[in-house]
């Protein structure tokens, strides 16, 4: 819902190497018969352990409430994020004939500069890891580590809802 480029359908688009972003190195693979969604999907791996890739995300503001009043003609609105629950889910394997890939699927409140994670290892298999930010935060980051170098991790439908 809120992730730009989440299936990379548009290439690389939306997201960018963060931690020992020098060591990170990405392409989309165009192919179907190996995609989880859509015809394309992202091949990363790093040649520094704890290298990264990511995408910041900033969270809408939701209008919770509104009054109008006729005597002065102005509509007073109250925005206020809503209690909520992020979710960051993302598809990974370790690409065929590599693996198995450590890693981290972590997601930031920049705002607090805090986050929560779900450490991964992942086979052959597209494997569902998904992170759960309890917060309302407006400015985050949805973020990818590996913690194994040289081995080349797909990825493929990332969600933020
Ligand atoms: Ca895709």
């Amino acid at each position: 819902m809120f992730l730009a480029n989440g299936s990379f359908e548009a290439g690389l688009g939306g997201w960018r190497p963060v931690n020992f972003a020098a060591a990170v190195s990405a392409t989309v693979i165009d192919d179907s018969t190996q995609a989880k969604q859509g015809n394309k999907f992202m091949r990363v791996q790093t040649s520094t352990s704890e290298g990264s890739i990511a995408q910041d995300v900033g969270i809408p503001l939701y209008v919770t409430s509104a009054t109008y009043s006729s005597t002065t003609e102005t509509v007073h609105t109250t925005a206020a994020l809503a209690a909520r629950s992020l979710c960051f889910s993302v598809w990974l394997r370790a690409a065929p004939g590599q693996g198995p890939i450590r890693g981290v699927v972590a997601l930031w409140d920049l705002g607090r500069n805090a986050s929560v994670s779900t450490a991964f290892e992942v086979g052959n298999q597209w494997t569902q890891v998904a992170v759960t930010l309890d917060a309302s935060a407006q400015q985050v980051r949805a973020e990818i580590y590996l913690m194994t170098a040289n081995q080349s991790l797909d990825v493929d439908g990332a969600l933020l809802v």
